[in-house]
């Protein structure tokens, strides 16, 4: 193997860096906040190449540490990582190699509490994406609509839009519209998905009446768009004007100084089965103390279960948006088999058609979610598994070979409207997703 050269000067840099970084946020650390006790040396987590592991099976035992695995490459992967956990990996024989933290993009400018550093500007922290909301549905109050569906664990107010045209109607059909359901930001450091969902809002908006395809989705699809599922943890990673990479929610966690629930291993189905998840406290992938036992996570599953109407859920699909890695995943994650109990070849099928369709459109690759690792108690496991919605993850910009929470703000444009067509797909689809195998009269009569 080609031994590795140390860069001291690059590190030097990076050392300097962080302890300028450390001494802003405790001078910028009000006595108000909880933000003020740092966390303490062994919680520190840093992202890591792991070398070696290549199969669904290691990359599972990889996470089973306890560390989130960021991007799976051919033959290693990038984790997120405590010392402890870091010591884990290490000792089942893989080669680590600390990636360095997250961008500095303050550009020398004194950093502004809980917003964006100036360079990345473009991204709405949580009071500009409410703001930008609040806008849009008042240009277009005809087909918009707001509403507070809950509050996350500070207090912050979990909005979804609502995006139709209650005047118009399927033609031929008797039955309700058809509704799909758009989610954001479950983990906080992946603030491209808030974007994203934006991106969505904005674009119906201004486009309805205009783009054949978009004004009949709003005629004929009745669309739910949650922007910011975790707004607590979003604006803790802002919070000092450098990046924090968190990623879990800041509900406390009794008995332990570390804070967080991972949404996505929290929801109420196959909750912590399979080793897809944690029960430290401390680790990136804690699944809580029970299904749901994260607020936000409830108030949404809350809003989905209000969706059954007359005994019916009426949101049939879904995509739930993360980064990053280019990817579109389905279910299951909890399970390597295609097909198994509550999800049978038709239905798997069915997932692959419309997965492998949008993935085609936007260039990401289409995968069952656990070809990567095993997850358990994530929203689109509990999406089907309970509700029989065709829930689909996202993995956004960038691929997992130029790996990275945070990109620049000027990617946004282009990598949030790349995944037009793949939304307007799902919509389509939305009527009949056997459609998509040739089984419309089959199952959809
Ligand atoms: C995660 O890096 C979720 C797949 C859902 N079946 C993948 C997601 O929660 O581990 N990847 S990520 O954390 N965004
Ligand atoms: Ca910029
Ligand atoms: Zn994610």
């Amino acid at each position: 193997m080609r031994p590795r050269t140390p860069h001291p000067r690059r590190l030097n840099g990076r050392l300097a860096t962080a302890v300028v970084t450390g001494l802003l946020a405790l001078a910028m650390a009000t006595p108000a906040s909880s933000d003020s006790v740092a966390a303490p040396d062994a919680e520190r987590t840093r992202e890591y190449e792991v070398t070696g592991p290549r199969t669904p099976t290691e990359r599972t035992a990889v996470a089973a540490t306890g560390a989130s695995v960021d991007a799976v490459r051919h033959g290693s992967v990038v984790v997120t990582a405590d010392a402890r956990q870091a010591e884990r990996i290490r000792r089942m024989g893989y080669a680590l190699r600390v990636l360095p933290g997250p961008p500095d993009r303050r550009d020398g400018r004194a950093p502004v509490p809980f917003d964006f550093p100036p360079a990345d500007a473009k991204y709405h922290n949580y009071k500009e994406a409410m703001a930008e909301v609040d806008a849009d549905v008042a240009a277009h109050p005809s087909i918009m609509s707001k509403q507070v569906i809950g509050r996350s664990y500070e207090g912050r107010d979990i909005v979804a839009v609502k995006i139709t045209n209650g005047a118009k109607k399927p033609p031929g059909r008797t039955a309700a519209k058809p509704e799909v359901l758009f989610t954001a930001h479950q983990h906080a450091r992946e603030h491209l998905t808030v974007e994203m969902a934006l991106y969505l809002i904005k674009e119906f908006g201004s486009t309805y009446g205009k783009d054949a395809r978009v004004t009949k989705m709003v005629d004929e699809r009745v669309i739910w768009v949650v922007p910011d599922v975790n707004p607590d943890g979003g604006e803790y990673d802002i919070a000092t004007g450098s990046y924090r990479s968190w990623r879990k929610n800041r509900q406390p966690n009794a008995g332990s100084t570390a804070r967080g629930t991972d949404l996505n291993r929290n929801w109420n189905y196959k909750w912590g089965c399979c080793g897809g998840s944690s029960g430290s406290t401390g680790s990136e992938t804690y699944r809580g103390t029970g299904p749901e036992s994260a607020p936000e996570v409830k108030v949404v599953a809350d809003f989905v279960r209000s969706r059954i109407v007359g005994g019916k859920q009426r949101i049939t699909a879904a995509i739930d948006f993360h980064t990053y890695s280019e990817l579109v995943l389905w279910p299951f994650g909890w399970t390597y088999d295609d097909t198994a109990p509550g999800m049978t070849r038709d239905e798997r099928d069915a997932f692959a058609a419309v997965g492998k369709s949008m993935a085609a459109s936007n260039g990401y690759t289409p995968e069952q979610s656990s070809d990567l690792y095993i997850t358990d108690g994530t929203i689109d496991d509990w999406l089907w598994g309970d509700q029989k919605i065709f829930g689909y993850t996202f993995e956004m910009y960038p691929s997992s070979g130029n790996g990275g929470f945070y990109p620049p703000d000027e990617v946004i444009d282009r990598e949030t409207a790349r995944n037009r067509d793949a939304v307007l797909q799902l919509l389509e689809n939305a009527d009949c997703m056997y459609r998509s195998i040739g089984k419309e009269a089959q199952y959809c009569a």
